[in-house]
């Protein structure tokens, strides 16, 4: 995609998606969530990827909603943001959630509003240190959103998830990090070298497995024991019958590196 809001680029195994209004830092309007969907519909399509990375362009990671679209003239009718949602940022959420593959986010700069939730919904999330998270939707009357509402007390508690959510302080990364909201915080310098090598490593394992293990995660959520178990039962099942396993198996049979192909 060229003069785009949203880049997308495929390489070795690797989708990269760039966030790419950076004169906005990120946040977006119709148009960007237009351009995400069908870049995700490309990820999801094409069989060689086996990893995504989610990153934004220039200082920031992503600020949100694009609030300048939101201004409404006095006496003017307010915008259905119920309506927005619907359309944008719930299915946005889950197809990150479900995309049968890693989903990385290197969170180069700010992520706020709902930038800091998509950030959250993605299942690694390495942030530089100068990146903060900010739950920016107190400071307008609104509540976090985009999954805001669910992972806050899931990762950090209750206590720490109103904190975010009541006050909109920044979250500098490296708290992020101590506080359970994310998986590291590396300096400025290592984000893209740490990134690209968390994304290589990702892209040999065996995929299949890695959207197993995160659908049963993120099941365990609202499943029983019980039913946990019976899920775990019947990706193990699945699983066991999967090239990969059995090269996994005859790798370490045979005291040798794996060569896993995602199938
Ligand atoms: O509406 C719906 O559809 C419902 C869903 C809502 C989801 C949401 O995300 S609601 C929350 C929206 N986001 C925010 O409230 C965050 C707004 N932004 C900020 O608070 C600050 O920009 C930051 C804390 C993120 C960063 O601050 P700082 O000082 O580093 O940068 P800045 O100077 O504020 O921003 C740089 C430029 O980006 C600036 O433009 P300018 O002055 O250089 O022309 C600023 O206006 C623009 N910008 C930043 N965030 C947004 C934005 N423009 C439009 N919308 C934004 N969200």
């Amino acid at each position: 995609m060229s003069d785009a809001s949203i880049l997308l680029e495929i390489r070795d195994g690797v989708a990269r998606i760039t966030l790419n209004r950076p004169d906005r830092l990120n946040s977006f309007n119709d148009a960007m969530h237009a351009q995400l969907r069908e870049a995700l519909d490309r990820v999801k399509a094409d069989a060689s990827v086996r990893v995504l990375v989610l990153t934004g362009a220039g200082r920031g990671f992503c600020a949100g909603q694009d609030l300048s679209d939101r201004a409404v003239a006095p006496g003017g009718a307010a915008v259905d943001l119920g309506a927005s949602i619907e359309r944008n940022y719930l299915p946005l959420i889950l197809a990150l959630r479900s995309l049968p593959m890693p989903v990385v986010c290197a969170v180069n700069g700010v992520a706020a509003g709902a930038g800091a939730n998509i950030a959250l919904a993605c299942d690694l999330v390495i942030a530089a240190k100068s990146a903060s998270f900010i739950q920016a939707f107190c400071r307008i009357g609104l509540i976090p959103d985009s999954g805001g509402t669910y992972w806050l007390p899931r990762l950090v508690g209750t206590a720490r998830a109103i904190g975010l959510a009541m006050l909109g302080d920044k979250l500098p990364a490296d708290q992020a990090e101590a506080w359970g909201l994310i998986w590291k915080c590396v300096d400025d310098a290592q984000l893209a070298a740490t990134v690209d090598a968390l994304a290589a490593q990702l892209a040999q394992a065996p995929t299949k497995g890695l959207a197993a293990i995160k659908q049963a995660l993120y099941s365990a959520d609202h499943n029983s024991l019980e039913q946990q178990l019976e899920l775990e039962r019947d990706l193990q099942r699945s699983l066991g019958y999967s090239d990969d396993y059995r090269e996994g198996v005859a790798a370490f049979v045979g005291k040798r590196p794996p060569r896993f192909t995602g199938r």
